[in-house]
């Protein structure tokens, strides 16, 4: 097995086995042997928490192995995310982000914020647990063009949905366009809701951004 791919073999294994301060030193080696940001992030941290995510359904993680996992992967981020090379769209883009009201899941829209941004957008994250009327109203604060919401549970879905209606309230439907994603959002979900786009993941999220903006 080549270097790299030992490194980032060792990334993922940081993630999915808690190794949330060794994590720091790997990245570090990865970066300064020269490897690619962003490769690092998703072959070697995402694809551990996919695994870590793996673990949890097969019932061999629970709660507390899931916290560490993700403090973990946010450790790397923190290391590799400045290393990542950011795109000149040559405009401001204004983005809103968050997670849904209800779900507290944050580690997907992390990577959607992180993948926007490398892509030129300026993006203004809301966290997490964010009620409806909060992204319409940041939305409308800073002019944004698109609202982006995330969700990994089934019973928070339909508040993706509260938003869309709220921006048809207020005459914005269709001016801020809208983008969903999650592990249990589908396209016919966005179809049915009435939002602009879905993606399945974080790099396509950023390409469908730009697409929505022609840029
Ligand atoms: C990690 C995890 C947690 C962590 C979350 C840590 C954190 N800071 O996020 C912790 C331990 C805190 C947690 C808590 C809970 N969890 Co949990 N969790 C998971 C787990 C294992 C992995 C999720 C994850 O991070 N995946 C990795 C990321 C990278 O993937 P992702 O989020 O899907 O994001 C990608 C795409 O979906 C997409 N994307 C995401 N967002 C967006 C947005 C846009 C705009 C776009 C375009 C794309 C996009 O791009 C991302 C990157 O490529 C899942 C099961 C699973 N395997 O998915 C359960 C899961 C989501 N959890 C679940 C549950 C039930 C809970 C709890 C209620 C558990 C409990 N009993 O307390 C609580 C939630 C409390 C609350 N109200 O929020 C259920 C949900 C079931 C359902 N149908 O609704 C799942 C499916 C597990 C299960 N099978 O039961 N959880």
């Amino acid at each position: 097995m080549n270097r790299k791919m030992e490194l980032l073999q060792e990334l993922q294994r940081c993630v999915s086995e808690m190794e949330d301060e060794l994590v720091i030193k790997v990245a570090e080696t990865y970066l300064n042997e020269g490897y690619n940001a962003h490769e690092g992030i998703m072959q070697g941290l995402v694809a551990g928490m996919e695994k870590a995510g793996d673990l949890f359904e097969q019932g061999e993680y629970f709660v507390p192995e899931l916290l560490i996992c993700s403090d973990a992967m946010n450790n790397g981020l923190d290391v590799i995310k400045p290393h990542l090379a950011v795109e000149d769209i040559g405009e401001t883009i204004n983005v809103v982000i968050g997670v849904v009201e209800g779900d507290t899941h944050d580690i997907g829209k992390n990577l959607v914020k992180i993948m926007l941004e490398t892509a030129g957008f300026d993006v203004h994250d809301l966290g997490r647990d964010v009620p409806a009327v909060d992204f319409v109203n940041k939305a409308k604060e800073i002019d944004a063009r698109i609202i982006c919401m995330s969700t990994l549970m089934t019973t928070t879905m339909s508040n993706m949905q509260r938003v869309i209606e709220l921006l048809k309230a207020e005459g914005l439907y269709g001016k801020i366009k809208t983008m969903i994603g999650g592990a249990p959002i589908s396209q016919s979900f966005a179809d049915l809701i009435g939002a602009d786009a879905y993606t399945s993941n974080a790099v396509e999220a950023a390409k469908r951004a730009k697409l929505l903006m022609s840029c």
